[in-house]
């Protein structure tokens, strides 16, 4: 297994669309495991493949109290949502940034799990969350692309500052 380099926001390769994946062959199960040893790593309750700037359909989330019930979603899609629930967000492309975001309260979720076997998926409070938002990151899209413009104005500052601090 190994741990993969994460993509950090504002990375332009964090806008990628990913693309479906047509067969879960070895190579998807080998990425998959990468995956979830570098979100247990992190650590993390989630990961997508975009994160690490492989832009194919993955995405692999435990939200466990334990960190022993991984689940893959192969080419997800959302089959229903509903409701609206605001949930305090993180990422590991913007570390050390949290903040609230309305989402559907519940979502049912079809997808591909790492044996190609399609499994749909009902899912509420930080499971519908977590998926939501990798589903986005698949799309090329970021939390923070949620917040009001003076919060992303706020926050690029931050990420200015920490820039100039490494450099
Ligand atoms: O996509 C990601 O970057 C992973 C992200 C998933 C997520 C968390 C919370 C709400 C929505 C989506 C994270 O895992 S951020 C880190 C985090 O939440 C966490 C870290 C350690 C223990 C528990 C949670
Ligand atoms: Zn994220």
């Amino acid at each position: 297994m190994a741990l993969l380099p994460i993509l950090e926001y504002p990375d332009p390769r964090l806008k990628k669309v990913a693309a479906p994946v047509a067969a879960v062959t070895p190579e998807i199960r080998k990425l998959v495991r990468d995956m979830a040893e570098t979100m247990y790593a992190a650590p993390g309750v989630g990961l997508a493949a975009t994160q690490v700037d492989v832009h194919k359909r993955v995405i692999v989330i435990d939200v466990s109290e334990h960190k022993d019930e991984l689940r893959v979603f192969i080419n997800p899609e959302i089959l229903e949502a509903e409701g609206e629930a605001e949930c305090e967000e993180g990422c590991l492309s913007v570390p050390g940034y949290y903040d609230k975001v309305t989402r559907a309260a519940r979502v049912r979720v079809r997808a591909q799990n790492e044996n190609g076997e399609t499994c749909d998926v009902d899912a509420e409070g930080l499971l519908a969350v977590c998926i939501q938002h990798e589903m986005d990151h698949l799309l090329g899209k970021v939390f923070v692309e949620y917040l009001s413009p003076l919060k992303r104005a706020r926050l690029a500052a931050k990420l200015r500052k920490k820039q100039r601090l490494a450099g």
